[in-house]
């Protein structure tokens, strides 16, 4: 290169550069900078493998147990955030996990927003989710849901600690500028009490309500008791040869619809056979997986880690991993599949 050429790229710069500074004022940006960051050829996400212990958030939790009671915190939570996307509370880009715990005797008051919820309960037997008026009782590996907008409150009438994984569409719903919420500033729900069951018999038995129009799109079933999936799990694996990337996957389903149960969340469960080993496997859903029965060990690209009964663990957007099953493992899982299939965006590789 000639000393002049050389001058005018430099010269090219710095008028660029200086182009740029002027423009800025104008709340104006150079695209050319940055396309290649914002169209990028794969998935380009700040969210990162991240593997939570449950002995050592267990042991937060207790001690979070004696900082503040559930009706001070409105939620006890521990807000499980990804390293790459702290002070964001996400654990994928577009979803929130935390950890809650109820000690006996306790409430967690009534409020309402238009987030999507669902719970995955982890340590404990018999303390309740009330959703619009219907107490679910839950039990370890129960999936229960509080769909967008419907008031919802946690007690715990029982004599042990409840812990349960929380998961939310917070970061989505924050990205899309839709945040509403309510209290109702005194302990009950607003909502007309409806007897035990109530949901179950109207939607979860193979039959509907004649006559009946969802009002939205979310499951009007409010609980998944774990007894039912892990019977319909051993059933599947008994006849059937696992799937090389899953083992033997379900979805949970909106029983109206055949959908998912929340528009914005989808909930997965898988049992992986003893001493199975999955093939390598990555979609465009970041996914939140927790471990209920059994352990597996998770290998990415940079890492490996094993993850025992009730761990949480994160695996990004198109990030390349496999399974290893030691015993029979039961893994639950949620991710925002459903917002990407109805975008047309959700992408896979087996
Ligand atoms: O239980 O209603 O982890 O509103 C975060 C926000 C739980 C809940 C969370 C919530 C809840």
């Amino acid at each position: 290169m000639s000393t002049s050429n050389a001058a005018a790229i430099v010269d090219t710069k710095a008028t660029r550069r200086d182009f740029y500074s002027r423009i800025d004022p104008a709340n104006l940006a150079p695209l050319w900078e940055q396309l290649h960051n914002l169209v990028t050829r794969t998935p380009a996400s700040a969210c990162r493998a991240v593997h939570w212990p449950y002995r050592q958030v267990r042991e937060y939790l207790r001690e979070a147990g004696e900082l503040i009671t559930a009706e001070e915190a409105i939620r006890r939570v521990l807000i499980l955030e990804n390293p790459g996307l702290r002070g964001q509370a996400a654990a994928t880009t577009s979803l929130y996990a935390g950890l809650q715990l109820i000690l006996p005797g306790e409430i967690a008051p009534p409020h309402r927003h238009t987030q999507s919820a669902l719970r995955l309960i982890l340590e404990g037997e018999g303390a309740y989710t009330s959703v619009e008026g219907e107490k679910t009782p839950m039990k370890r590996g129960d999936f229960v849901i509080t769909p967008s907008w419907t008031w919802h409150e946690h007690g715990n009438e029982t004599d042990q600690p409840m812990v349960w994984l929380d998961g939310l569409d917070v970061p989505l719903v924050a990205m899309l500028d839709a945040s509403f919420a309510e209290n109702t500033g005194d302990q009950k729900a607003p909502s007309p009490q409806k007897s035990a069951g109530d949901s179950k018999a109207r939607y979860g038995s193979n039959l509907l309500p004649v006559d009946y129009v969802a009002p939205t799109p979310a499951s009007p079933l409010f609980s998944y008791p774990y007894a039912d999936t892990l019977a319909a799990l051993r059933t599947l694996a008994a006849g059937d040869a696992p799937d090389a990337c899953h083992g033997h996957k379900l979805r949970y389903a909106n029983p109206v619809t055949g959908g998912h149960p929340m528009p914005t969340i989808g909930a997965y469960i898988q049992l992986l056979p003893d001493v199975f080993s999955t093939a390598p496997y990555r979609c465009s859903a970041g996914t939140v997986f927790a471990v209920i029965d059994g352990a597996v060990t998770v290998t990415l690209d940079d890492r490996t880690f094993t993850a025992q009964p009730n761990d949480v663990f994160v695996i990004p957007s198109w990030a390349k991993h496999h399974f290893e099953a030691h015993g029979e493992t039961t893994l639950f899982s949620f991710s925002d599949r459903p917002v990407q299939e109805v975008l047309g965006l959700w992408r896979e590789q087996r």
